[in-house]
């Protein structure tokens, strides 16, 4: 359960990021996938976190903690989006490396969400991504966002497809979740899977 959430601090990079041990998940994906609205909602604080018709907005890495003081007190991580086109060269590799940095340095980060668009088929810059976190190890977990601008059967045709294309060039397919900042489709199950991986980090301290 989610009771409370605020956030806490932006930084520009992983070394300025708090000093906690808590467990520690964040969300990543191309800018306006959909990753505050989505946070927003886990958390029902629909101004938690920035949303924006514009992408490339959120150009830091936002912290927030949930259930702060709680025994089951865990981070949220807002990340900057990935390859915005219309950001210069410049900014897109410095982005870039701020996001590396973070993936490959921030021991306490259990899982990444990888956000996707459920409307689009596997893009090359996600591919591209994901393939990097699979060769330095970093446990991450798939998300569909925006279930509700499809139909039912529709989405659902997307999503299979979508794994088919990942199956391609993968053994497995990483934990998938379907999810909805607009109706909150999937909620429960991604914050379900948190708590789950929090339990079990708890155990085997
Ligand atoms: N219909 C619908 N729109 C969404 C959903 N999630 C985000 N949006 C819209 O997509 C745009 C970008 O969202 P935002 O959360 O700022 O994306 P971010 O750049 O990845 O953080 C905003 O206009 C949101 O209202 C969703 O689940 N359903
Ligand atoms: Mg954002």
């Amino acid at each position: 359960m989610i009771r409370t959430a605020q956030f806490t601090i932006s930084s520009t990079d992983v070394l300025r990021s708090p000093q906690t041990t808590l467990p520690e998940y964040a969300f990543i994906g191309r800018s306006n996938v959909g990753k505050s609205s989505l946070i927003n909602r886990l958390t029902r604080q629909p101004k938690l976190a920035k949303t924006s018709q514009k992408p490339g907005k959120t150009l830091l890495i936002n912290h927030f903690a949930v259930n702060a003081g709680a025994p089951d007190a865990w981070n949220l991580v807002d990340l900057p989006g990935y390859g915005f086109a219309q950001a210069g060269k410049a900014q897109r590799e410095a982005l870039r490396k701020m996001i590396e940095r973070y993936c490959l340095l921030r021991d306490q980060l259990c899982s990444l969400f990888v956000l996707v668009d459920a409307r689009l088929p596997l893009q090359a810059i996600d591919r591209d991504f994901m393939n990097w976190l699979g060769e330095n190890s970093i446990p991450f977990a798939l998300v569909f966002t925006k279930a509700d601008k499809l139909g039912k059967e529709r989405l659902a045709m997307n999503i299979e497809a979508y794994k088919q294309q990942l199956l391609e060039f993968w053994e497995e397919l990483p934990p998938c979740f379907v999810t909805s900042a607009e109706s909150g489709l999937g909620c429960d199950e991604l914050t379900a899977y948190i708590e789950q991986i929090n339990t079990q980090i708890a155990n085997d301290r």
